[in-house]
């Protein structure tokens, strides 16, 4: 008797279990696909966290930004507004060295505004005096690693730069007796986006490297202790070019 009653339960047990897998290959089916998309999702943020630490990123590092900028600059890392030339863009002779501590995570985007002072949309300065002219501009700058002391970035003509401001496009206005009304400016204002790390600046001019007696830099720049490959820079214009735009990427040092 004991098998007989055996043999059925054991039938009953072969059956539910027939019938649990017969109904678990579609909810495995299921529970696969529910982990693929999971783990979809988690790759990127895997990928970026690692990207990051192979980058000798994961960590903000302590920066000093070192400017002299003919006549105005600001500056934006990795797209967090850290620091901005002291004296106004609207002070007619503002030659200084400023110096911006900050701190950041590699690689840095670094994106400057630099401005060439112009006493309104003309493009002049000293309008209506003997001295009515065309101001120019020029720009330095380095950024040190200060837990290395190894200067990171320095201006070179390898910097991306876009005039936004220019003035005046007919230079004859130079001499006229009302610049203002006579004189053109072109005004495109800043791209969105543009100091995002992935923004494209393809389209976008390397700097032109000018020399110390084309630019002659004044007050402020001699109090820094310019790297040797730190060179003024603008774009191809001192004069008409007045708002640029500047952009540089800084990779982790090497071994970092
Ligand atoms: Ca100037
Ligand atoms: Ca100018």
């Amino acid at each position: 008797m004991r098998p007989r009653t055996v043999l059925p339960a054991l039938g009953a047990a072969l059956a539910l279990l027939a019938a649990a897998c017969s109904s678990s290959t579609s909810e495995g089916e299921a529970a696969s696909a529910t982990t693929d998309a999971a783990v979809t999702t988690v790759d990127p943020a895997g990928a970026s966290t690692t990207a990051g630490a192979e980058a000798g990123g994961s960590e903000p590092v302590a920066f000093t930004a070192e400017v002299w900028a003919d006549n105005w600059f600001s500056l934006t890392v990795n797209g967090e507004a850290v620091g901005e030339d002291s004296v106004p863009i609207t002070t007619e002779r503002s030659f200084n060295a400023e110096t911006i501590e900050f701190e950041a995570t590699y690689p840095l985007t670094v994106a400057f505004v630099t401005k060439d002072f112009t006493e309104d949309a003309s493009g002049l300065e000293y309008i209506g005096t003997p001295r009515q002219q065309l101001g120019d501009g020029g720009f330095i700058a380095q950024i040190t690693d200060e837990s290395t002391g190894e200067v990171v970035a320095v201006t070179d003509a390898s910097w991306r730069g876009l005039a936004v401001q220019r003035a005046p496009l007919n230079t004859e206005c130079v001499s006229s007796s009302d610049p203002t009304s006579e004189c053109e400016s072109e005004d495109l204002g800043e791209p969105d986006g543009w100091t995002d790390a992935d923004y494209d600046d393809g389209a976008w001019d390397d700097a032109t490297v000018y020399t110390a007696a084309q630019v002659d830099p004044k007050e402020g720049y001699d109090e820094i202790d310019w790297d040797p490959a730190a060179e003024l820079i603008w774009t191809s214009d001192l004069e008409v070019d007045n708002t640029i735009l500047w952009r540089v990427t800084v990779p982790a040092p090497a071994g970092a």
